[in-house]
């Protein structure tokens, strides 16, 4: 095989963010810009001489060159195999799994996430280690700091591979093998939930559903597992086709962009569990009849269910959340004296307590939760988990949630995200926030009185890296909370999300509606960020 060398320029903006490398797919096009910062991956990483790449993505616009380009500079930079998901597909929890199962060196999964996809949006690319999970953030500093310098990278020349036939390629000794995007992947669900009663329980009318697949990546592994393994009606997918621009919409599963499910699970006739996952399928939103949980929700209504499922029915090592998760996972954590880990935003942060097994579920207020059976979250599985709780419970969702809640307690929780802030008032607006932390601690406004007042810092317990800045925290005496950050997943200026949670342990008042409940905690976040001040807004673009 002929090693190309080709000059390069480097680019200034190749700065992974909380998940990978997100652009617009215009950014990705310009002369170069890919190949550096793959280059910049594989450059950075060390022995992996013969080894095997996976690779797919959620086959949004730029999927398949993307993956050409990526073929011939994995072969010239000496990989020995690559797994690729057929016509191109891997939805980011199959990836993970496919790199554990087959012992990969790594794996290249293509995805912007949440974002739209087309040619004028986005487009991502993100370096995934051995375990399955998202590189840790030195490796990811490592490719930001190599791409900073880089003046060439490798590639070959050889016949486009043919994504779309499973079977096995050569080109020379580089083998390219191309597998079936949803057979191992379901094997693993199998092998966790209690396959035969979901059967009977769907089959037997007992349980109706409807999933979106928001015409992204799960379209194929909803069909493969729930309709054709579990017996669900075709019609309970819609739109179930993978589109390279989703169809249009974005294909972030809450309540504002899933509309049509969302329409019908609040409707006279709804289903008894509905849910949707993201563009890559690793998001999940649960719903009920009449009934939408929160994601922070479902993370302690799993927690605390978690051995009713087959395998992790012999308990939990421990649990994890977010920072800006609600702490409704934390109150099941005390009550089953399960460590508990407070980690910053980011999935990758989940994956030495994973491996240390110092946890087996983990979850985030982002839509996202998942188990030791991976190492990204997981869509699929958290709307098997639930299924597989309603059939044993014999209880509708919005039963296991009100038991839960007089059981625990209500965390009443919202996030509010103000988008395409201008990055330099975004950034005075947190500076404004740091300035405040120090004089607030003892000051009173109405019935809240501040009890702490932070910048959350990091401490990896497994091996001891430290992460900074990772968001503004502010506490109460009664309990509630607000946090601050900046989101490092949004391509245009910056987001900011303000989370919000009031603890609620009187049974009566846990009927109430979030944005009402949480009035007060959202005056005061608003006038401490001051945003209507510094941006003109009057209210957030989106609320979950
Ligand atoms: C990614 C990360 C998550 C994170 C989410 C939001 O999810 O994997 O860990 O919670 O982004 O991050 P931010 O608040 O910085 O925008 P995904 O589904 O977009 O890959």
């Amino acid at each position: 095989m002929q090693i190309e060398t080709i000059t390069t320029q480097a680019y200034s903006d190749q700065n992974p963010g909380t998940s990978g490398l997100r652009k617009k797919v215009k950014v990705f096009q310009q002369a170069g810009y890919l190949e550096n910062f793959v280059q910049s991956i594989f450059s950075s990483l060390e022995d992996f001489s013969g080894k095997t790449l996976v690779l797919g993505g959620d086959g949004r616009y730029f999927n398949r060159t993307a993956i050409q380009i990526i073929i011939k500079m994995a072969a010239a930079n000496g990989f020995g195999e690559l797994i690729i998901g057929q016509s191109g597909l891997l939805s980011t929890p199959a990836a993970s799994h496919i790199i554990r199962k087959y012992h990969a060196f790594g794996g290249l999964v293509l995805s912007a996430s949440h974002n739209p996809g087309g040619p004028d949006e986005d487009f991502g690319i993100k370096y995934n280690v051995s375990n399955g999970g998202p590189a840790p953030e030195k490796d990811t500093q490592a490719f930001y700091q190599y791409s900073q310098s880089i003046s060439s990278y490798k590639t070959t020349h050889f016949a486009d591979v043919d994504l779309d036939n499973i079977g096995i390629q050569y080109r020379g000794d580089f083998k390219i093998t191309i597998i079936d995007p949803v057979t191992d992947y379901a094997e693993l669900m199998q092998s966790i939930f209690d396959f035969p009663l979901l059967k009977q329980s769907i089959s037997s009318g007992y349980i109706t559903l409807l999933f979106d697949a928001m015409s992204a990546i799960t379209g194929p592994y909803a069909k493969r597992i729930l309709v054709d393994m579990l017996g669900a009606p075709e019609a309970s997918i819609i739109n179930a086709v993978p589109l390279e621009d989703f169809g249009g919409h974005h294909p972030d599963p809450n309540l504002a962009h899933a509309h049509e499910l969302a329409e019908r699970m609040f409707s006279a006739d709804a289903p008894t569990f509905g849910a949707a996952s993201d563009g890559d399928g690793d998001r999940n939103m649960i719903t009920g009849s009449q009934i939408f949980v929160t994601p922070s929700d479902s993370l302690a209504i799993m927690a605390a269910n978690a051995t009713l499922i087959p395998a992790y029915a012999k308990g939990l090592s421990g649990v994890a959340r977010s920072m800006p998760t609600s702490q409704a996972v934390d109150r099941v954590a005390a009550q089953f004296q399960l460590p508990c880990y407070e980690t910053p935003t980011g999935w990758k942060f989940f994956g030495n307590l994973l491996d240390a097994e110092k946890i087996t579920l983990c979850g985030e207020e982002s839509f996202g939760t998942g188990s030791n059976h991976v190492r990204e979250k997981d869509g699929l599985w958290a709307v098997l988990f639930w299924l597989n709780l309603i059939a044993q419970k014999r209880q509708s969702v919005a039963d296991i949630v009100h038991e839960h809640w007089q059981k625990f307690g209500r965390d009443i929780y919202s996030r509010h995200d103000y988008e395409a802030v201008e990055t330099p008032i975004a950034n005075a607006m947190i500076e404004h926030l740091r300035e405040l932390i120090a004089e607030l601690p003892g000051k009173a406004f109405g019935e809240y009185v501040v009890s702490y007042a932070d910048e959350f810092c990091y401490e990896d317990s497994v091996d001891g890296s430290i992460s900074k800045n990772q968001g503004i925290r502010i506490g109460f005496a009664n309990g509630s909370r607000m946090v601050f950050r900046l989101s490092g997943t949004g391509t245009v200026g910056a987001t900011l999300r303000i989370y919000l949670e009031r603890f609620e342990a009187d049974a009566s008042q846990h009927n109430q509606d979030a944005q009402v409940a949480l009035a007060d905690l959202i005056t005061l976040a608003e006038q401490f960020c001051e945003i209507k001040k510094r941006t003109g807004r009057t209210e957030p673009n989106v609320i979950t």
